[in-house]
Order: C-alpha cells, then sequence, then structure tokens
C-alpha cells in the first residue's frame, strides 16, 4: 500500500507553499495525504493535486494510519504534537526549532546528510532554520571537497521568515512610507508608520521600521548580544555539516525584501581554494544555481530568485588576504528550499525506505 502522509500546518505560510511544493512535483509516492490544522482552520477545502481535501483538526486520532507526517508549525505545537505522531507510528518530520539541537533527532538537509535520514530513534526528523538551510547545500558541497575550518557570515533576511505577520506588515509599511520622499532625516520613517497607525510596538521586527531600512536583530534576544537566528546559524551548521569544533560566527539582519533570504559568506577551508575550483564544485550540484558574471551584472537578488527551488550562488571571490577562503553570496527562497521543500525532500526520502 503507498504510505500515507499528513501536512500539519497545512493553511500557514509555510504550509500553503507546501501544498504549492506537492502540486507541482510530476508524480508523488503517497496515498493518502491528510491535511491537518487547528481546530480553527478544520474544515476548509484545499485542492491537492486535482482532489478537494477537507483539513482535518489536530487531534492524536488525525496521525492514525499516518507514514510521514510534515510539521510546519511553532515551536510549541510541534515540542507537543511531533511526539504524538510518533507514538502512532508516523515519522515526524519537522520543520520548528523544537527539536533540532536533540542529539537523538537528526537535522538533515538531503544534500548533505542523507545518510541520517534513518537515524531517528525518536521517530523524528528535524529540517534546518531556513537561516542556515539556504547555505547548507553550497557550504556542504564545499566542505566535501576543501575542509571546512571557519564560516563567517552576515545575512540578509526577508520578511516572510517571520510569517505571513511579517509580510503582512512589510506590506504595511511600504504603502505608509511611499512616495512621502522619507529617509533623509533620522527618525521621519517610524513617524511617518506611528501617524498611518502601525504602532513600532506592534512590530515583529525588533521595533524598528523594516520599509527604508535594515534591521540588525533576527529571532529573539538571547543575551551576551547575540539574537537567536545567530545561535541557530552556528550550532546547526556544525550538526547538518559534522562538525562539532567548526568556528562559526554570524550576523543576521532583517531587510526589506518580502521572502528570499541572503547570506554573504566567508568560508575558510583547510587548504588553498581558487575561484575556478569552487565554480566548478558549484557546477556539479544539480540543486545549486551559479551566476556568477559580476561584470555583466549577473548576480543572484532576490527578486530574481524568489519561487525557485534551488540555490543561487554567486560573487565568488578568492578573498584576497586570506589565502585558504573563499567570499561568495547566497540566495535562497526561505519558504522554499529554506523550510517547504527540504522538510518535503526529506519526507520522501523516509517514504523511500518504508
Ligand atoms: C526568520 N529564519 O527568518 C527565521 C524563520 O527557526 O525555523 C524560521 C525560524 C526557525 O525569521
Amino acid at each position: 500500500k503507498s504510505p500515507t502522509l499528513a501536512l500539519v500546518g497545512a493553511t500557514g505560510a509555510v504550509g500553503t507553499v507546501m501544498i504549492d511544493i506537492i502540486n507541482g512535483r510530476e508524480s508523488v509516492p503517497w496515498g493518502e495525504i491528510r491535511l491537518i490544522a487547528s481546530a480553527r482552520s478544520a474544515g476548509k477545502k484545499i485542492m491537492v493535486r486535482g482532489d478537494e481535501h477537507t483539513v482535518v483538526e489536530l487531534t492524536p486520532q488525525a496521525f492514525d494510519g499516518v507514514d510521514v507526517a510534515m510539521f510546519d508549525v511553532p515551536d510549541e505545537v510541534s515540542a507537543r504534537w511531533a511526539p504524538v505522531a510518533a507514538e502512532r507510528g508516523a515519522v515526524a518530520v519537522d520543520n520548528s526549532g523544537a527539536f533540532r539541537m536533540d542529539d537523538e533527532v537528526p537535522l538533515v538537509v538531503p544534500e548533505v546528510n542523507a545518510d541520517k535520514v534513518s537515524q531517528r530513534p525518536k521517530g523524528i526528523i528535524a529540517n534546518p532554520n531556513c537561516t542556515t538551510l539556504s547555505m547548507m547545500a553550497a557550504l556542504g558541497a564545499l566542505h566535501r571537497e576543501f575542509g571546512l575550518t571557519e564560516l563567517v557570515v552576515a545575512s540578509y533576511q526577508a520578511a516572510s521568515g517571520a510569517g505571513q505577520e511579517g509580510i503582512d506588515r512589510l506590506y504595511a509599511e511600504l504603502e505608509a512610507v511611499s512616495g512621502k520622499g522619507l529617509g533623509n532625516k533620522a527618525g521621519d520613517v517610524r513617524q511617518a508608520l506611528e501617524t498611518a497607525g502601525l504602532p513600532l510596538a506592534d512590530s515583529p521586527f525588533a521595533g524598528t521600521p523594516l520599509a527604508m531600512n535594515v534591521v540588525p536583530a533576527a529571532g529573539s534576544y538571547k543575551g551576551d548580544g547575540w539574537f537567536s537566528e545567530e545561535l541557530k546559524v552556528r550550532n546547526e551548521s556544525r550538526k547538518i555539516l559534522g562538525i562539532s569544533e567548526l568556528k562559526v560566527s554570524a550576523t543576521c539582519v532583517r531587510v526589506p525584501v518580502v521572502t528570499t533570504h541572503s547570506l554573504a559568506v566567508h568560508a575558510t577551508f583547510s587548504r588553498e581554494v581558487t575561484v575556478e575550483a569552487a565554480h566548478k564544485v558549484f557546477e556539479a550540484q544539480p540543486s545549486i544555481v551559479l551566476v556568477d558574471d559580476p561584470e555583466s551584472g549577473r548576480f543572484p537578488s532576490p527578486a530574481e530568485v524568489v519561487g525557485a527551488d534551488p540555490t543561487y550562488v554567486g560573487r565568488v571571490r578568492q578573498a584576497l588576504d586570506f589565502p585558504n577562503t573563499l567570499d561568495f553570496f547566497v540566495c535562497g527562497d526561505n519558504l522554499r528550499k529554506g523550510a517547504a521543500l527540504n522538510t518535503y525532500e526529506v519526507a520522501e526520502r523516509v517514504a523511500a525506505d518504508l
């Protein structure tokens, strides 16, 4: 019998992209596809691969007969319900942060550590944070060839990383500031937002305007100067790449882009790396698109990458003062490979071994 797939969080921002991904697949290994969400969304009708599906409420019974359950829900919902799905016999593939650093839960990016899919004593597999994930295919490929030793990154993160609330807030802010000639006087954007009925206290972006601005604060503040996104990049990169002592430092910044995270990566290897050799490595990866002709104005940017599945890489340079170091720029759709697509790819790998 073909396996049954459940999608928990089917009506959320990532869940919606997940359905788009399932609908776009040439073929799928699933028999039944079950859509699950909170009581508020239960009863909604959604088309999946040409058939109308009714969203069912998240209850223990909703997992009966499910082989693989994908979770696109907040941390606390996953923390409670992924173990319930596992108890009922499903393999849970969880996109939240609830289990990522659990030693008994693999953290999987198929291009890097697909072998870990089968090592899941709790019946749970975790999907990385979208910021980490956006650079993993590129870093994994380089690491296999040259041996990664140090990683310094700055992120340029899209508003949709903060969910539908983040998207709505950015659109509302852009509307409130457009055509007013703002941006030349400190505080004028902030004031325009307050006047337009968009109090900064309600913003998911650290109480700071995102329109016409960049915000060096992503996730929640964790003390000693660090925000959660920066610590996730460090911890998750180490776990996925399997380098427990990897030196990592990240600065995570929110930018007024709706969807697609970008990262400026400064990666140091155990031996000298040329741009030519790095290009060869990138070109050999099916899930990477190399766009690196700066002289002709060709490099990746979110406006060109949004909606695409691959990771886009460009601006590859050998760092002038660091012989073993490459600098490059990466863009990845944070809702697709950064979230839904990677989860789905893991789910398909689980199904292949059932
Ligand atoms: C952001 N990367 O851009 C976050 C969103 O740990 O799964 C994903 C948070 C997570 O805000």
